[in-house]
């Protein structure tokens, strides 16, 4: 089994190795795994085209590690739990035996319809055990899953699923959300109405059974199909570098790119991140409140806790739903040991209801870990008192869809924990801060851009389709580094603090949103000219958006305009993009090349009116007047 570090001793002899031996390292996780043939070399990488490839000539399936690996010693426990949205509805529990014959039906079913190894899958699901099932069964035979966050609209649906070419859809009827009932087929529908000539069947699981269109040409009820298939698949046999899942995210330009994670490297990467981030021992309840659309439920709530053979539980529902004291009472009623959430959550529940953890029984919270975007002082410090209380340290983790894993995290009781601090690298993680002309800044109290110097097994490898992307956008900035995107500093006892992007994306409530994205839905709006979109200090989202929006003629109602671009933003996105604030000007500010200058339009919407910097190069300073005149609070 995986190696866990226990100790800081084991932490700095550990980091050490990993340094000054990788391949070895990494060679030493990667021989607790079942393959079915050994790789013949650990590491081959070049970061300039760039050219990773780790275990290369291993051959395995992540699903036997997952799996069939554990029902000799562990079939019987519990692999998920499953908490309905409402608090009413009893849990669901698999064991591992349960869930590997689940995965066999469905792998049989995706067989049966004609996917093979290779093909892209997409999903577009609620939190149900199902959608782990139907991810596994992807793997089981070597199909590539993508899965879509089911907020996201009819159009982002579409441009995900034609940029894999994706010959299948696995959806449901409808998804619940605290108090809504979402009809998704039909945006799976409409999606696929929109030129998506890839899709041949779309596969569906009946949750609440409400109406729905049905084509018999495509659609396929899951219990018609997967309930009646045998419980034996034999997993397909995928080289360590084939392609495992796609993940769209967003960058600071263009459409969202799709992530690409391959098998060995993240497999072993991901199983050893979670047993020593979150120090998990046999028996454990280990509860990540993510979603599956984002990476932090493909590594956090299936694959590494699956790997380490753990109890992992998936919700269905929102935070609030019923009241803010869900999370709490879900923790006390399951035990949940290890809890992982992330800061708009925290400071949501914080907000309504400072005392409502002290109702609860935490006791057996060991481990609480946050993730998405940087944690504010006040929200570590009511996370640490009111849900830690003293026995379950906070683990700050930072990490990216690009990365696979956690990167840089305390380790709880052997490191230890600075309030809004990521701390320390895990082993095999080696970051730097480069100044803006990518010199490396030596020593600690420094500040810079965040790039990592060497490769870890769950790198990306790609972006889909479109390898040059990767590489500009990752690889290019500065030569033989990955470069993060985030700004961080690092402190006199070497902890690094993630300060935040430093490039056009906004990270909303945990959700990245590229600014450029925003921009191209407000534009499709036909009375707009242009707009430029930046971020600002929100207090529960940490970030809002703000828009400035350039009409062609003089708007008469204000308010139905602004109604009228948040539903473009919604149509062409998702809710999620909605701006905050819409501020309607009649110029941008533009440099003398034509650019808009988003420096002066950051600080109007952050309320710094008087640090606007030299204004006088602008093209048409004169509209600087106007912008802080009609700027919102
Ligand atoms: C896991 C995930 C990645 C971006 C990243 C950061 C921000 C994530 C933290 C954080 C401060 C953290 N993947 N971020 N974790 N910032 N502290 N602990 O979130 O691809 O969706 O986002 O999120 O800016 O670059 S992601």
């Amino acid at each position: 089994m995986t190696l866990q570090i226990k100790s800081l001793e084991q932490y700095q002899e550990a980091y050490k190795n990993s340094v000054e031996n990788p391949e070895g390292f990494w060679a030493e996780q990667a021989e607790t795994f079942t393959w079915f043939e050994k790789w013949h070399t650990v590491l081959h990488h070049d970061f300039v085209t760039p050219d990773v490839r780790w275990f290369e000539g291993g051959k395995l399936n992540i699903t036997v590690n997952c799996l069939d690996r554990h029902i000799a010693t562990k079939g019987d426990q519990t692999a998920i739990i499953w908490e309905a949205n409402e608090a009413f509805e009893p849990s669901k529990r698999y064991t591992y035996k349960q869930l590997l014959a689940e995965v066999n039906k469905c792998a049989n079913t995706l067989k049966a319809q004609g996917v093979k190894k290779g093909d892209r899958i997409c999903f577009y699901m609620p939190m149900i055990p199902e959608v782990a099932i139907a991810m596994l069964a992807c793997a089981r035979i070597g199909a590539i899953h993508s899965v879509v966050f089911a907020g996201f609209s009819a159009n982002a649906l579409a441009d995900r699923i034609k940029d894999a070419e994706c010959k299948m859809v696995i959806c449901s009827d409808y998804n619940r959300r605290g108090p809504k009932n979402i009809p998704v087929k039909d945006v799976v529908d409409e999606a696929i109405s929109m030129g998506c000539a890839s899709v041949e069947k779309v596969l569906v699981y009946k949750t609440t059974g409400g109406k729905v269109n049905w084509n018999s040409n495509i659609d396929i009820w899951w219990h018609e199909t997967v309930d009646t298939m045998s419980d034996q698949c034999e997993p397909e046999v995928m080289d360590a570098e084939d392609m495992l899942f796609i993940l769209y995210t967003s960058g600071s330009t263009g459409k969202p790119k799709g992530v690409v994670h391959t098998c060995g490297g993240y497999m072993v990467y991901t199983c050893y991140s979670f047993k020593n981030v979150f120090q998990y021992q046999d028996g454990d309840i280990y509860w990540c409140t993510a979603d599956v659309g984002w990476i932090t439920g493909h590594s956090y709530i299936l694959y590494g806790p699956l790997l380490a053979g753990a109890t992992t539980m998936m919700f269905e529902g929102v935070p609030g739903h019923p009241d803010a004291g869900r999370f709490w009472h879900v923790c006390e009623k399951h035990r949940v040991n290890q809890f992982y959430t992330a800061p708009t959550a925290i400071r949501a529940l914080m907000a309504a209801g400072w005392h409502e953890p002290e109702k609860y029984d935490l006791s057996y919270l060991k481990v609480i870990g946050s993730v998405g975007e940087p944690i504010n002082e006040e929200a570590w410090h009511w996370y640490d008192e009111k849900v830690g209380r003293g026995h379950a340290p906070i683990v700050d983790t930072w990490w990216q869809t690009e990365t696979g894993g956690i990167l840089i995290t305390p380790l709880p009781g052997i490191t230890d924990t600075k309030p809004c601090f990521a701390s320390y690298p895990l082993p095999g993680v080696q970051p730097v801060l480069l100044d803006a002309n990518g010199v490396e800044l030596e020593g600690n109290n420094v500040e810079g851009l965040l790039c990592v110097k060497f490769p870890w097994p769950s790198i990306l490898r790609t972006t889909y389709g479109d390898h040059e992307r990767c590489r500009t956008n990752y690889f290019a900035a500065f030569k033989n580094y990955y470069f993060t995107g985030d700004g961080a500093k690092r402190d006199e006892d070497g902890r690094y603090r993630i300060i935040g992007r430093v490039d056009d994306v906004i990270n909303v409530s945990g959700h990245r949103i590229g600014t450029a994205e925003v921009e191209d839905a407000i534009d499709q709006h036909s009375g707009v000219v242009e707009s430029a979109v930046v971020g600002y200090p929100h207090d529960i989202k940490g970030q809002g958006i703000y828009a400035y929006v350039k009409p062609h003629h003089e708007v008469v109602d204000a308010e139905h305009f602004r109604r009228e671009i948040l539903a473009v933003v919604t149509k062409h996105i998702g809710p999620i993009a909605k701006p905050d604030k819409i501020q309607i000007v009649t110029q941008l500010p533009k440099t003398r090349s034509g650019k808009i200058m988003r420096r002066i339009l950051r600080k109007i919407a952050e309320g710094q009116t008087d640090q606007l910097g030299d204004t006088s190069t602008l093209l048409n300073p004169e509209c600087v007047e106007e912008l802080k005149a009609g700027a919102l609070e």
